[in-house]
């Protein structure tokens, strides 16, 4: 069975045990020097960390059948933390969904600016939203308490609506590595990144540094080269209405990772109470 598995497989296998699984990491890079026989980089001490961020970039379906295996083996030490204590950690982030309106609207700009030849990671229709916080990866455990927080934070909440216009670029326009659509926040939108910001500060997640700037981010820049008529299309679009959405909810979102892009899975939607 181990040989049926990818060199790529064994190193999210060795995540999956030592960060989660709570199998001893040695034990584990012995099992994958014996199974991979040449063990490339495995057998080094630095592996723990490559293999680390390896998971948080690869969906748990890829290396769970690995990691799964290898606690069948008697090289894994996972007796040393019973079932659950060690939980997997979800990447997870909390945002808005978008009205159909501004998802048309958006897709119809985003097939336009795909027609040019540049350096940019498009964000799929189906992913964009309106970030309110980024929480990183989160014990599974954890889930429940952040749901609980958002749940009472949501029925405090009335129901608003914000207008999606404009576009812009993060740092800025000229030299851009993140570029969005812009969000006209009401003072109910603000209130409420404010009360998430504070209520996951009380469960242990570090605040935001930055000053929150409400934005729909619709593609990544991986070059500066050929963006001209990126940021041609862009500029022509510096005051058009993309339409507005009406907030019922808040959704808590898994994140995957892969070399696909990103995967966006609700995990929870908490509904406001009016
Ligand atoms: O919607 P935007 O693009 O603002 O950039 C990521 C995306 O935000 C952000 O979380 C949202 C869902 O993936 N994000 C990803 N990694 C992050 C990090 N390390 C992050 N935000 C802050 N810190």
């Amino acid at each position: 069975m181990a040989a049926s598995f990818s060199h790529a497989d064994k190193n999210f296998a060795t995540s999956a045990c030592a960060s989660a699984q709570g199998c001893e990491h040695k034990a584990l890079l012995e099992w994958l020097s014996a199974t991979n026989g040449k063990g490339d980089g495995i057998k080094s001490r630095s592996a723990s960390a490559q293999t680390n961020s390896l998971l948080s970039a690869v969906p748990l379906s890829r290396w769970l059948p690995a990691a799964t295996e290898f606690r069948e083996t008697e090289h894994c030490a996972q007796n040393s933390f019973g079932e659950g204590e060690r939980p997997m950690p979800i990447r997870s982030f909390i945002a808005l969904e978008l009205s159909d309106e501004v998802r048309a609207n958006l897709m119809q700009l985003l097939t336009a600016l795909r027609q040019m030849p540049a350096t940019v990671k498009w964000v799929e229709a189906e992913n964009l939203h309106l970030t309110l916080k980024f929480l990183g990866e989160v014990p599974e455990g954890q889930i429940a308490a952040i749901t609980e927080t958002l749940s009472a934070i949501a029925q405090a909440t009335p129901t608003f609506a914000f207008a999606v216009k404009g576009v812009g670029g993060f740092p800025d326009l000229r030299r851009p590595r993140v570029l969005w659509v812009g969000v006209e926040a009401p003072k109910e939108l603000l209130t409420l990144q404010r009360q998430i910001e504070q209520g996951m500060e009380r469960l242990g997640f570090a605040p935001e540094g930055r000053p929150y700037h409400p934005h729909i981010t619709i593609g990544r820049v991986k070059a500066m080269q050929g963006l001209a008529p990126v940021l041609a299309i862009l500029k022509e679009h510096a005051n058009t209405l993309f339409g507005t959405v009406t907030v019922r909810h808040l959704t808590l979102f898994r994140s995957d990772l892969s070399r696909e892009g990103p995967t966006y899975t609700p995990l929870a939607q908490l509904p406001f109470g009016g």
